[in-house]
């Protein structure tokens, strides 16, 4: 009895925390941009894990400690900063047409930055793409990653951080585009 007890127990704990949700409940459009600020909403290790403690940005959307910063050169006007090795962000997205995409990603960074991946369900949609030494952290350079093949469908897509550079950082984001080449 008691056994059956706990199994209650843990499934009506996994109902009750919350699970990675669309962004404003709404799936991010492929082809389209995300802004890297605007992940999924949901607890911290169901929709995103930032390994600092508190918020080491600006309070652009409540309940969360993942690092937005402000600024104005980014689109939306924000983007994601003080990114570590181990930390990720979920996506939801509906990809419109299966094919094969060019993600383009504003980023900055002081000296060389890390490295950081896209996967869906554990799978790496390409190698692990390096933020260079953009001159500056307030200096967005446009990096891209061609190549990546996504099926038509709603996709939790996972941008992982990977391994920090000699800037101390993996850099910032500021959103990912995904644009469909032609055949
Ligand atoms: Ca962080
Ligand atoms: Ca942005």
């Amino acid at each position: 009895m008691n056994y059956i007890l706990l199994i209650l127990i843990f499934f009506t704990g996994g109902l009750i925390r919350a699970d990675s949700k669309p962004y404003k409940g709404k799936a991010h459009q492929i082809p389209g941009k995300i802004e890297a600020e605007h992940y999924d909403e949901g607890d911290p290790g169901k929709a995103y894990h930032d390994i600092d403690k508190k918020n080491l940005g600006v309070g652009y959307r409540k309940a969360t400690q993942v690092d937005i910063e402000k600024r104005p050169d980014a689109s939306n006007g924000h983007g994601i900063g003080w990114t570590r090795k181990g930390e990720w962000l979920n996506y939801t997205v509906e990809v419109k047409e299966s094919g094969t995409y060019t993600i383009e990603m504003p980023v900055a960074s002081n000296k060389m930055g890390g490295l950081f991946v896209l996967e869906i369900k554990g799978k790496a949609l390409s190698l692990p793409i390096l933020i260079p030494d953009t001159g500056g952290w307030d200096k967005l350079k446009l990096i891209k990653c061609a190549g990546v093949k996504l099926t038509k469908g709603k996709h939790v897509i996972r941008v992982v951080m990977l391994a920090q550079g000699p800037s101390g950082s993996i850099g910032d984001i500021d959103y990912f585009r995904f644009v469909k080449n032609s055949k």
